[in-house]
């Protein structure tokens, strides 16, 4: 009994939509909630077909599901019915199961423009944002002048908080903000009815959940190198994709925590520019990228892709402190001569205790490796263990025995059935 936690062990994109997917169907779980992030991330389960979840809940594939997008979250309501509408259409019906938090932020048209904007204004130092106006959001809401979920209701203070967020910014950017606030207002008076009966107050929710012994899932967004506080800053995100986030972004029990699980790509993506010491530059690089089939789920881009870093895996797990992982795309690396993981940063000269804090540090930071015999079997779809070629079981141990931490699930391909559980 307790609550459950997916978190991204590295730079988002790890699989976590495919673990939640394989856990819910369990049918255990009597609710799941995002914590954090909005819709940059992006999420694809495969079962049956491919469907791809942004802000919305991977969970919700599983009929019997019930949902919440927590108060931690930042939703632009536009995008939300979108996501909706479109699941519907792939015949996942979510009403009557899907739930919004009334704490949760709106991200408005306004800010999406205002990423885009301050991006630009950037130049060569861009984050390399999604644009989707995670950043402003994030920011309004700390500067206490953000319009949450429950306050859509009352469109006088919306209307007015609006207004205020724009001609503060119309300051700011003048024409280039290219932005009617009067047009978004009148939107949201049609969003207003059909958005009602979504909003909550996640606390008694919550809590009537744990007080019943029920079981809670959790779904990251992104990973814990993009954390705002844990991760590379300020390469970040805007939000708290580590376990912190969990906490501020639902109400949950820390006392009834069961699992809290890593989910790691055998491999390292980052999408967009930020410190990267394992990426490859060659074929193999291309390979990976080319095999793994790693494109943006939001975006389209094309990640980065090099060896899996055991150095961003250790300070990962201080953070999060997990007590399993769960290895993705073990099958991507079925045909390579050779595997490597990196096990420890230099900075000149010397070698690192734990993960540097100052970014301009990475540009001097030396890699040792560790380099494994590759498999070259496959090991796709597999669905035990003990069938695993030795060298990749070899490989996983050494992930194990590295970071301390057992590799409960491994991924074998997109689909629900290829995991293996140990
Ligand atoms: P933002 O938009 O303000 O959150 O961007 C800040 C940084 O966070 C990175 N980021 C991501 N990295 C990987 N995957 C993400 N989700 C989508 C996906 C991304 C996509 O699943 O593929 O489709 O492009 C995601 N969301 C944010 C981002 O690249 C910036 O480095
Ligand atoms: P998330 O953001 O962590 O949920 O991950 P994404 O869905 O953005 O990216 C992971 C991609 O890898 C998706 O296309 C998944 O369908 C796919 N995937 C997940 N696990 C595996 C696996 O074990 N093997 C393979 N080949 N693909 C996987
Ligand atoms: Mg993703």
């Amino acid at each position: 009994m307790g609550s459950t936690l997916v978190l991204g062990s590295q730079l988002g994109d790890e699989g976590k939509g495919k673990l939640i997917d394989v856990l819910v169907s369990s049918g255990d779980f009597k609710l799941c909630a995002r914590s954090a992030g909005g819709n940059n991330a992006g999420h694809t389960v495969v079962h049956k077909k491919a469907y791809h979840f942004h802000l919305l809940p991977s969970s919700l594939l599983e009929p019997s599901s019930h949902n919440l997008v927590g108060g931690g979250c930042v939703i632009n309501v536009r995008e939300f019915f979108d996501e909706l509408d479109a699941l519907e259409k792939a015949g996942v019906d979510a009403n009557g199961r899907l739930f919004v938090s009334d704490r949760a932020h709106v991200v408005f048209d306004l800010h999406q423009r205002v990423d885009n904007l301050e991006e630009k204004a950037l130049g060569a130092a861009q984050i390399g944002t999604t644009k989707k106006g995670i950043g402003p959001c994030y920011s309004t809401k700390a500067a206490r002048s953000g319009v949450r979920m429950g306050d859509i209701n009352d469109a006088n203070l919306m209307n007015a908080k609006l207004r205020a967020l724009s001609s503060g910014w119309q300051k700011r950017y003048g024409d280039l903000l290219q932005y009617d606030v009067e047009e978004e207002i009148q939107r949201f008076d049609q969003y207003r009815t059909r958005l009602a009966p979504f909003i909550v107050n996640q606390v008694p929710l919550i809590q009537k959940v744990e007080d019943q012994g029920g079981q809670i899932l959790v779904e990251g967004a992104n990973g814990l190198l993009l954390d705002i506080d844990h991760g590379i800053y300020p390469m970040v995100t805007s939000s708290n994709t580590g376990l912190g986030g969990v906490f501020t972004g639902l109400a949950i029990n820390p006392f009834k925590i069961k699992e809290i699980i890593g989910v790691v790509k055998a491999y390292m993506t980052r999408i967009g520019p930020g410190p990267t010491p394992t990426e490859l530059f060659d074929e193999v690089g291309d390979t990976l990228q080319r095999l793994g089939g790693e494109f943006g789920v939001t975006t389209g881009r094309r990640r980065r892709c090099g060896w899996l870093d055991l150095v961003f895996l250790r300070h990962s797990c201080a953070i999060n402190h997990y007590t399993a992982l769960n290895l993705t795309k073990l099958d991507i690396l079925d045909g390579f001569e050779e595997i490597k993981v990196a096990v420890e940063y230099t900075l000149d000269g010397a070698v690192l205790e734990a993960l540097p804090a100052e970014m301009a540090k990475f540009d001097r930071i030396g890699v040792t490796y560790r380099t494994f015999p590759g498999w070259k079997e496959k090991t796709a779809s597999c669905t035990e263990f003990d069938r695993l070629p030795q060298a990749a079981r070899d490989y996983i141990e050494f992930i194990e025995d590295f970071v301390g931490v057992k590799v409960k699930w491994i991924g074998t391909g997109p689909e629900r059935e290829a995991m293996i559980f140990r």
